[in-house]
């Protein structure tokens, strides 16, 4: 009884009954991971961006007690400022917060679940959870990665953001299955810089080249999720050297003042954002509005796979 709780916008609806390509957003982005209102002006962008290429994108959250896919500007807007007033939902949080009427921004793990539970296929965000530095005593594992393990949903980020342990990160995704697909390029990008020291299991150079391997992961009943991990433009990649000592600074002075759970990433990416003085702000935008891009172009050669297979009657 998904529908009881579930509420789909007009357009993602009618996308989805027709086989058009629909790309899912996250909201965690817009109440956690921004300030307002650039968080709102993104959000907005990426959805034009979408729209743009040809594809239908459905922003996720949770909302007077429903799950919603597809959202006005005005909802937006309400969750850019409510900010982190409202719960930031993840798997384990999502019907606590239905059940409840809360405001909540889902995490990729629960927008992954979302857009399985409607349909979509593609979902595009900035950066994913993963395994945090130091995790082998602070056990700080992002439930996004089980996700992944489980919903099967392609997810297209600009690589690991490095709050996070990148080598420890991958390992974990081995472990449960999910391929880590490296788009236009041999290395695992690392969210601010094109390049890390690890290479993405595969490399593909185009949206039709990851339509065709979910094609076949569908017709083999494989489950679970892949990531396509997306380099940010050259011309906003930042120095190594740069966001490194600021991420070093943030993950010490999260150590310092104690800060765990749910509220680890928030307090990482919001003090990166002080730290560089807003440079890193302007990149996490570049790099989501280009993520988005590369997940319509998904979306789009998926749903024409679709439609091919289905009028050549098998
Ligand atoms: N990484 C980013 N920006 C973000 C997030 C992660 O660079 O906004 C958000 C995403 O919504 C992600 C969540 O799903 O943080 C992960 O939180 P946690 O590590 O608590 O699972
Ligand atoms: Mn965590």
């Amino acid at each position: 009884m998904i529908n009881t709780h579930m509420k789909i916008s007009g357009p993602v609806d009618e996308a989805l009954q027709e086989g058009k390509a629909v790309v899912a957003l996250e909201s965690t982005i817009i109440t956690h991971g921004m300030p307002y209102p650039r968080n709102v002006e993104t959000a907005l962008a990426v959805q034009a961006a979408i729209t743009e290429r040809g594809a239908i994108p459905a922003t996720t959250a949770v909302l007077g007690g429903k799950m919603r896919v597809g959202l006005s500007d005005d909802e937006i807007d309400a969750l850019g400022q409510a900010g982190d007033t409202a719960i930031k939902v993840s798997r384990r949080d999502l019907a606590f917060t239905i059940a409840h009427g809360t405001v909540g921004g889902t995490t990729v793990a629960a927008t992954m679940m979302l857009a399985a539970m409607a349909g979509v296929r593609v979902f595009a965000t900035g950066g994913i959870g993963g395994v945090h530095r130091g995790a082998s005593t602070t056990f700080d594992v992002s439930a996004d990665l089980q996700e992944l393990a489980r919903t099967e949903v392609v997810v297209v980020c600009a690589g690991p953001k490095s709050i996070l342990d990148l080598g420890l990160t991958l390992e974990y995704l081995e472990t449960h299955g999910v391929p880590v697909i490296g788009f236009g390029t041999d290395m695992v990008p690392a969210f601010y810089s094109r390049e890390s020291d690890f290479h993405a299991d595969y490399r593909i150079d185009d949206a039709a080249g990851v339509a065709a391997v979910m094609a076949v992961r569908r017709d083999l009943g494989v489950g679970g999720g892949m990531l396509v991990t997306n380099p940010i433009p050259v011309e906003y990649g930042m120095e190594r050297s740069v966001i490194d000592a600021a991420i070093n600074t943030a993950v010490a002075e999260a150590s310092a003042q104690n800060i765990i759970g749910k509220g680890t990433s928030p307090f990482l990416l919001g003090r990166i954002v002080e730290l560089t003085g807003g440079t890193s702000l302007d990149a996490n935008i570049q790099l989501v509005l280009n993520n988005a891009r590369v997940a319509a172009d998904i979306a789009i050669a998926d749903s024409k796979g679709q439609v091919n297979s289905s009028s050549s009657g098998d």
